[in-house]
């Protein structure tokens, strides 16, 4: 029987809404929390009710725990979804929720608390059988610790803050005179950025892919994953394309990625939907990363080959139900890929562009999803991420996929800020991309997907003209014109 009658959705923008529409589907009211900035945003008309919870900057509302909590026991919720990002993988948050009778939907606190020091979660890896790169056991102390650690695993290595993630924190390191000057150096940036010196030092791995594992776990004991995604394709640790199956895991390795997932998940004792990270070298080893305790932003992959819903999943278990299959009950059906659409301006060299949608028309369609927060005319805040959407799109073949993703993109028209879209756009058409040549480098690869194709004068000048007279013109496909040549559609 279901108990939760109210959720307090913890965050804003696409994944408030994303989570709300999954509340509505199952008669769960929904509760906003909101900043002085949004207050005119959709998740706050998209919900029953909504509590403003404080001004602009995230410290001060979405990040204020003793707010949150506030507006929860103010609407009466009986459980809070944190979404991703803000205070979803804060273990305190999660204590104080429970503290208060209300229900967290995620993990317990202390799964949430080991993986979020990672030199905790690499012993705990190697106890659980999972593999790690190798690597020093706990923090290096001494510049000679760590001098002699890496004469033994030979170099290149990295430097890692044991309360980093993300690639916050890191440093690789090609020689012995570099690791001496950096040791120091990266303990006291770790000091100042997570309040925590402890680093440590792990072998490099070479030109490795970023494979992750989602999986999903019950208060009973029952625990299946939902395969894998891939996740390489990234630009300064922010990923850009996401894809589910990986084309790089066969059978054999998907078998055992996933059940080294599961230890992992197992050994820290999880329980809700979380996302085992590992780094798979050119020899198809495989290696844990980190575990991410949340829901995450590409979770909607892994919703398109396997049909289910996520979040209607993580509703489920917290709320003390079993989950409703078993692995042989689950199976992936073609292929998914997500494009993450940023309002950035690639000629800034992808700087944040923030400003007023004067136009947003997302795509639609046979196989495409889009997730976004925006209405027209909507606004990028310079407070948040920006992060404006992302597309994803489902095929029978992951040519299929693209092919639709390309299509999509085409078809998304956006005005008043500078957007990925092109970029993005470049990527689904390389051959490279297409090939599935992919790893961590993949960007700085490839440089030339990073630079908008040349718009020949005279098609850029029909385009100014056109959109001046509010008309639409054809140009060849993948050519975007952006800022004052954008196009606009007749009205
Ligand atoms: C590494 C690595 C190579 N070897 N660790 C980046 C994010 C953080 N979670 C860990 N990261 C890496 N750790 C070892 N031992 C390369 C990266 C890395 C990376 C990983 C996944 C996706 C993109 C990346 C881009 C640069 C570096």
């Amino acid at each position: 029987m279901r108990q939760l009658r109210k959720v307090l959705v913890a965050n804003r923008g696409e994944i408030a809404l994303r989570i709300m529409r999954t509340c509505k589907e199952l008669g769960i009211r929904s509760v906003a929390v909101f900043s002085e900035a949004d207050r005119q945003s959709a998740h706050v008309r998209y919900a029953d009710e909504a509590c403003c919870i404080g001004p602009a900057p995230s410290k001060d509302s979405y990040l204020a725990i003793e707010r949150v909590l506030h507006a929860a026991e103010t609407s009466g919720a009986d459980a809070v979804h944190p979404g991703y990002g803000f205070l979803s993988e804060n273990a305190s948050f999660a204590e104080r929720c429970a503290a208060a009778g209300l229900v967290f939907i995620g993990p317990p606190a202390s799964a949430i608390a080991v993986m979020g020091d990672k030199t905790h979660a690499r012993k705990l890896m190697q106890k659980a059988g999972v593999p790690v790169v190798p690597g020093t056991p706990l923090a290096v102390e001494t510049v000679e610790e760590a001098m002699w650690t890496a004469e033994s695993m030979g170099y290149p290595v990295i430097i890692k803050a044991a309360a980093g993630g993300g690639g916050k924190g890191m440093r690789l390191i090609e020689s012995p005179e570099q690791l001496a000057q950096s040791i120091s150096l990266s303990q006291s940036e770790a000091r100042s950025s997570f309040g925590d010196s402890r680093v440590f030092i792990e072998k490099y791995v070479v030109r490795p892919r970023h494979i992750e594992v989602q999986v999903l776990l019950d208060s009973h004991g029952g625990a299946v994953h939902l395969f894998e995604r891939e996740c390489s394709v990234q630009r300064r640790h922010q990923k850009v394309i996401e894809e589910a199956p990986s084309c790089a895991v066969a059978p054999v390795l998907r078998d055992r990625i996933t059940g080294a997932a599961l230890r992992a998940a197992r050994a820290c004792g999880y329980e809700g939907a979380g996302t085992v990270e590992f780094l798979v070298d050119q020899d198809q080893e495989f290696y844990f990363m980190e575990m991410n305790t949340r829901l995450q932003v590409e979770h909607p992959v892994t919703e398109w080959i396997t049909g289910l819903d996520l979040v209607a999943e993580q509703i489920r278990v917290a709320d003390g139900e079993r989950l409703p299959f078993t692995q042989s009950d689950l199976a992936m059906h073609g292929h998914s890929i997500e494009c993450r659409i940023y309002a950035e301006d690639p000629a800034s060299g992808f700087l944040p562009d923030a400003g007023m949608l004067i136009r947003h028309a997302p795509p639609t369609g046979i196989g495409v999803r889009v997730d976004a927060s925006f209405d027209e005319p909507g606004e990028v805040s310079i407070y948040y991420d920006p992060m404006i959407a992302k597309v994803s799109t489902w095929g029978r073949t992951r040519e299929e996929a693209i092919r639709r993703m390309a299509r999509a993109l085409k078809d998304y028209a956006i005005a008043g800020v500078k957007t990925t879209i092109p970029f993005c756009l470049r990527l689904m058409e390389s051959e490279v991309f297409r090939r599935g040549d992919l790893s961590t480098h993949f960007v700085t690869d490839h440089p030339a997907l990073s630079v908008p194709r040349p718009v020949p004068y005279g098609q850029a000048r029909a385009a100014a003209i056109a959109a001046a007279l509010g008309q639409r013109v054809r140009l060849p496909a993948g050519v975007q014109p952006s800022g004052q040549w954008q196009q606009r559609r007749r009205r």
